[in-house]
């Protein structure tokens, strides 16, 4: 169990639309801590021996979902062992399954405050991930694992923003605009204690 009730924060949008940079950038002003289901993911598949590595990999390389059993424990001991009290949960929940998992393991034991949600269009998206690609050593930072990633974003994803903005928990960024601006709205967002 938690020692206190965690504020929790869902920064979702799609691959390369900003999540991690603007994540980053909270932390820096805001102290709250960052937990990336994408980045747990992958120190878990990296880990010697990991049971679940080849899985991992395995949907990573395909742009699919990982079993919301994985994703929703990574994340449940991640907030346990920082021992703080506020969280940005970066690119998750994904889809029904993963939403489905949370709600019934740890919506009940956190405060969610509100749905990060940056909107950025595809081709701007694309141009941004495959210049980092170059550089990022990032399995699924190429046209092929891209092109089934945002498929999954949009077919899987999408639903679960609506789901979210029909119960008003979304804030929607316009995610197009150099990383300073967008943080500038952000960081407004932020200020006002947005939930
Ligand atoms: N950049 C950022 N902001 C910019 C701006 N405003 N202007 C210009 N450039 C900008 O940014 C991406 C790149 O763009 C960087 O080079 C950055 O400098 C530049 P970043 O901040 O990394 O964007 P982000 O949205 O975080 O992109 P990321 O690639 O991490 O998004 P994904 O959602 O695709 O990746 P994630 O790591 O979350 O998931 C990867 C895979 O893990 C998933 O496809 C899935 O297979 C699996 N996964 C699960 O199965 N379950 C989960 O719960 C989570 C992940
Ligand atoms: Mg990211």
């Amino acid at each position: 169990a938690f020692k206190m009730t965690p504020n929790v924060v869902f920064v979702l949008g799609g691959p390369g639309a900003g999540k991690g940079t603007q994540c980053q950038k909270i932390v820096e002003h805001f102290g709250y801590v960052h937990l990336s289901a994408g980045d747990l993911l992958r120190e878990e598949r990296n880990k010697p021996g990991s049971q679940y590595g080849e899985l991992i990999e395995t949907y990573i390389k395909e742009g699919k979902i990982v079993p919301v059993e994985i994703t929703c424990s990574l994340l449940e001991r991640a907030i346990e062992e920082s021992g703080k009290k506020n969280f940005l949960v970066d690119g998750f929940p994904r889809n029904q399954n993963n939403l489905d998992g949370w709600n019934k393991v740890m919506a009940d034991k956190v405060n969610l405050q509100f749905v990060l949600f940056f909107d950025c269009p595809l081709e701007i998206c694309t141009a941004r991930i495959l210049k980092r690609g170059a550089t990022s050593g990032r399995v699924d930072d190429n046209i092929e694992s891209l092109k089934k990633r945002f498929n999954t974003y949009s077919t899987e994803t999408k639903p679960i923003i609506e789901h979210y903005a029909k119960q008003n928990l979304v804030k929607t960024i316009d995610a197009t605009r150099p990383a300073e601006e967008v943080y500038k709205e952000v960081e407004s967002l932020f200020r006002k204690g947005a939930g």
